[in-house]
């Protein structure tokens, strides 16, 4: 069972936070060593004072990380709420992210796609079956769990960035449609674009892994 500290102050009291391994939306993302031991982290460092801080959003996603518990999603640990900024602490993955392995490959097979695929339909079924729609999967939010590939054992893939997750009751259907224009030109679903029309629902995330399979 997993439990969640929400401490007032003191990330440094308990953690030494290291090099920078990537940029989520609105934030920067960290290594952490803890200083009892024990495994190394990634620490998401949120500004209070910069300009695109919302901290209604950023509730609504430690509100999300707080549920989700899939091994092909990346897990929140703890949270450190100081005064000038707030610290996400989560699981630590160091293969890089699926935009950069695509790139440097040079080829990328079929059946290396289709266990990449299998491993973000794991990860967005599971999402929605609790209400989660991701609404900005890419190439950038999906991450290789290790950076040492063994040969007998496929690489695993986690679902990452929930800053622009929303929960949807019912589908949608009835007052559970989005309509926020929001995700990466490219991905995102036409729905989404055309705000105008009826809202849109969990269905969005299954264009971005549609596009995501094509590339
Ligand atoms: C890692 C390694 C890494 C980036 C991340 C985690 C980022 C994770 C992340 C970022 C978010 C979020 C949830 C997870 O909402 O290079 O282990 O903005």
């Amino acid at each position: 069972m997993a439990m969640f500290s929400f401490l007032a102050t003191g990330i440094k009291k308990y953690y030494d936070i290291g090099e920078t391994l990537g940029k989520g939306s609105f934030a920067v993302v960290k290594k952490g060593t803890p200083k009892e031991g024990g495994p190394a982290v990634a620490i998401k460092v949120v500004d209070k004072k910069d300009a695109q801080f919302d901290e209604a959003s950023l509730q609504q996603e430690i509100m999300i990380m707080k549920k989700v518990s899939h091994p092909n999603c990346i897990k929140m640990h703890e949270v450190f709420d100081e005064k000038l900024k707030m610290y996400i602490v989560l699981e630590l993955v160091c293969g890089g992210e699926l935009f950069d392995r695509i790139i440097n490959k040079g080829h990328y097979s079929e059946q290396d796609a289709a266990h990449c695929i299998h491993d973000v339909t794991g990860a967005i079924a599971y999402l929605h079956s609790m209400g989660v729609v991701h609404r900005d999967l890419k190439p950038e939010n999906l991450l290789y769990a290790s950076d040492q590939p063994s040969d007998s054992d496929y690489e695993t893939i986690k679902v990452a960035d929930f800053g622009l997750a929303k929960i949807v009751q019912g589908g949608k259907e009835g007052d559970g449609s989005m309509t926020t224009t929001c995700g990466t030109p490219g991905y995102v679903a036409p729905e989404v674009l055309e705000q105008n029309a009826g809202g849109y629902g969990p269905e969005v995330d299954c264009w971005s892994i549609g596009v995501i399979l094509y590339i």
